[in-house]
């Protein structure tokens, strides 16, 4: 198994945390997306999507999405369970890094490929060279506000993102919150609870996935 990686990127951040908190090594190869090897030929074989992460199993199978790639490895390693142990917990802590990815992180890449110049035809990741639409990098920017606002409501009344128990949610969420910088944004001073929260996570030895 290999991870396909960009260390200065998100996404796979996702799955090197999740590894790291499994407590696994696999190898990774970096695919500079600053130098756009995301569009070779070669790449395009192993991912169509042309993002990553990109799971490559021993038979060869590639699992793209970072989601994906957590649930393959909760499959095989099954402990300490991230995804959840019950039927309820597993749905609920779905719903909640579902939630996560779509408006945190989903609203983070909307609110920084509509804006920096570098992403200029690149408002998407993927094969299709989109352009920037400027108002939808306000708007982006108004959903992770939001987000971050929702988050530390939810940290006010549970201690992790899925209620008792760390779970992949607190993955997804962490790493929303760290790429949420990226376009200047942070947790209000006001928001103790997930000031408090974030402290937590960036003290796990993951964090430094
Ligand atoms: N939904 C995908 C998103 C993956 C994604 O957007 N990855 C970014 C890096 S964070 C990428 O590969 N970008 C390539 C590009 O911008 O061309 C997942 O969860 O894996």
């Amino acid at each position: 198994m290999k991870l396909y990686d960009f260390a200065p990127a998100p996404s796979p951040r996702r799955v090197r945390i999740f590894l790291a908190e499994k407590g696994l090594t696999i190898p990774t190869v970096q695919v500079d997306l600053r130098a756009g090897e995301q569009m070779r030929p070669e790449f395009a074989k192993i991912n169509p999507w042309r993002t990553v992460p990109a799971l490559e199993l021993d038979d060869g199978t590639v699992i793209s999405e970072a989601s994906a790639c957590c649930r393959y490895i909760e499959e095989i390693h099954p402990e300490p369970a991230l995804l959840g142990r019950t039927p309820k917990e597993k749905a609920v802590i779905a719903m909640w890094d579902h939630h996560c990815e779509v408006e945190g992180f989903l609203a983070g890449a909307e609110a920084l490929r509509n804006e920096v110049k570098g992403m200029s035809g690149r408002a998407l990741p993927g094969p299709v060279g989109y352009e920037q639409i400027p108002a939808l990098a306000e708007r982006g920017r108004a959903r992770v506000r939001h987000f971050l606002t929702e988050l530390d409501e939810r940290l006010a009344a549970v201690p992790y993102v899925a209620g008792e128990a760390f779970s992949i949610a607190d993955i997804t969420a962490f790493v929303v919150v760290e790429f949420a910088g990226w376009v200047k944004l942070a947790p209000a001073e006001e928001a103790v609870a997930l000031r408090r929260w974030l402290d937590g996570m960036r003290a796990r030895p993951s964090a430094k996935a």
